[in-house]
């Protein structure tokens, strides 16, 4: 049975209660997790600022570095054992599954490398004065994952912040953590010194709520919904603690009449149906130049109908989404669609043989004559896509910045200055240019505008954000006296 992992041990919660883990594939309880609590949170992040001043804290940046590397290696020689866990408990195809745990290690490797790279400057002051800006960890940093993508969202923060030496207090979410949990495990058995890096599962309202208003943490990073994130940073702004919110999208591609139609078609089906839908990242829009509008969408549709869901193991384009909420909630944007009257272009289908049981859901692509549609501004994170027509470039990146999201987008356009107006005048972290999604980014600065959240992870900035600067001034002159 998987345990937490706190202060270098494997443990059960201090009350000795536990919660089920259901298969979304299967809607099988399979195991259970320790339910914990704020007395295990409390315990978890005494731990870390004990290893702030111990072994973890006395180590030098070379050394973490190298600790993050044996990690990563150990994470690729366990992938399939972790592809399999993480599979199994997400629901999703076990190939989307296995990339996962490649973009796990390679967080833990592109780190490992930028643990002794983030240097100090020297600023020019007052005469006789020598002053030096130097980085430090920011002390104990808590993480506060979501169930998407549970092995790369951990491997995101949090090998960032061990990179710059914090001590890590992680709360995966209660559907979806057993990667987290070995991973964990694995880290113990490479020798990372006990406190450095602790799981403690459970609830959101129990164990996130007390961990991020916990008095002594010093950083949170959050991923999930734009309801609790908003928790999120009040709990934080009560103790005066910085935090980076990523709170989903409503990603838009903006598809003009000069696109590589075939390639475009291609991948906003993949963004879309990649993970079930359940991806920040999403393109769940595609606005599409007017006078070509009938014609995209035909060659959309024939790539959406190839789409199928299944299980992890029949591994095909997705799987069921993760739970009864997530189930609920697609079918009730599926069904409000078809009452608003939008256009069913294409459906996907769900594999014959796929347990009854299961959160599956069909992936399906809709058409709008306008931008009104709910389905056009709230997240429903399903294999739901919504077609609208534009006019000029301008309408269109009116349209895609109409939401109160601004995460990701995309612009699909041979012209080369258009590609860049566009790609400017768009409100969102990232854009991409006659491409999408990419295979995760771990190198790239990642995160939201507007309600996506703010702060940014991935990237060298990721660095700066997990640490902080000191102002050291000395003065050099002689003294008068
Ligand atoms: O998210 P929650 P849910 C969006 C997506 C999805 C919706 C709801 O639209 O349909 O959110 O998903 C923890 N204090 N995203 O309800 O609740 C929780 O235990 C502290 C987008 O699952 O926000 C989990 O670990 N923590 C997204 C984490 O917050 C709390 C990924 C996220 O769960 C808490 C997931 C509380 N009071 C959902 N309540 C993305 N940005 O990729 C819950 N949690």
């Amino acid at each position: 049975m998987p345990n937490m992992v706190i202060n270098g041990k494997s443990v059960a919660s201090l009350s000795g209660q536990t919660l089920g883990v259901i298969a979304p594939a299967s809607g099988e309880v399979f195991t259970t997790i320790p339910r914990g609590s704020s007395d295990d949170v409390d315990i978890a992040v005494k731990a870390a600022r004990a290893a702030l001043s111990a072994d973890w804290g006395r180590l030098t940046a070379t050394e973490r570095g190298r600790l993050l590397t044996k990690l990563s290696n150990k994470i690729l020689d366990c992938a399939e054992e972790l592809a399999e866990l993480e599979a199994k408990d997400t629901g999703k195809a076990i190939t989307t599954a296995r990339n996962d745990i490649q973009v796990l290690a390679r967080y833990f490797e592109f780190y490992a490398g930028g643990a002794d790279k983030l240097h100090g400057e020297t600023i020019p002051f007052l005469n006789d004065y020598a002053v030096q800006v130097i980085r430090e960890p920011l002390g104990v940093t808590a993480h506060i994952l979501p169930w998407n993508y549970p092995a790369q969202t951990f491997g995101r923060s949090v090998s960032a912040a061990l990179a710059m030496g914090n001590a890590a207090v992680v709360k995966p979410a209660e559907d979806a953590c057993l990667s987290i949990i070995r991973v964990a495990e694995l880290a113990l058995e490479v020798g990372f010194p006990p406190g450095a890096l602790n799981v403690v599962t459970g609830l959101g309202e129990e164990v996130g709520a007390s961990l991020a208003s916990h008095a002594d943490i010093n950083f949170i990073s959050f991923t999930g919904s734009g309801e609790v994130g908003a928790l999120i940073q009040a709990a934080a702004a009560k103790n005066a603690v910085k935090c980076v919110l990523e709170l989903g999208g409503k990603s838009a591609h903006i598809v003009f009449n000069d696109a590589n139609f075939k390639h475009a078609a291609k991948l906003i089906v993949k963004g879309i149906i990649a993970n079930t839908g359940q991806t920040c990242t999403a393109g769940s829009r595609v606005l599409i130049q007017k006078d070509v509008f009938e014609e995209f969408l035909t060659i959309l549709a024939q790539e959406f109908t190839q789409t199928k869901a299944g299980t992890p193991e029949m591994d095909l384009s997705c799987g069921p989404v993760v739970n009864k909420a997530q189930f609920d909630r697609v079918n009730h944007y599926v069904n409000l669609g078809k009452q608003e009257g939008l256009r069913v272009i294409a459906e996907g289908s769900i594999d014959a043989n796929v347990p009854k049981e299961g959160f599956f859901v069909c992936p399906i692509l809709f058409a709008s004559d306008t931008h009104d549609s709910q389905l056009l501004q709230d997240e429903i994170f399903g294999p739901v896509l919504v077609a609208v027509p534009f006019d000029t470039e301008d309408d269109a990146i009116a349209l895609a910045n109409a939401t109160k999201y601004g995460l990701m987008g995309a612009v699909w356009t041979e012209n080369g200055g258009r590609q860049t107006r566009v790609a400017k005048g768009m409100q969102a972290g990232q854009v991409y240019i006659n491409g999408f999604g990419a295979g995760g980014g771990v190198e790239l600065p990642f995160g939201g505008m507007k309600r996506s959240g703010h702060g940014r992870e991935k990237g060298f900035v990721a660095l700066e954000e997990m640490s902080t600067t000191k102002t050291i001034i000395q003065y050099h002159g002689k003294y008068d006296n």
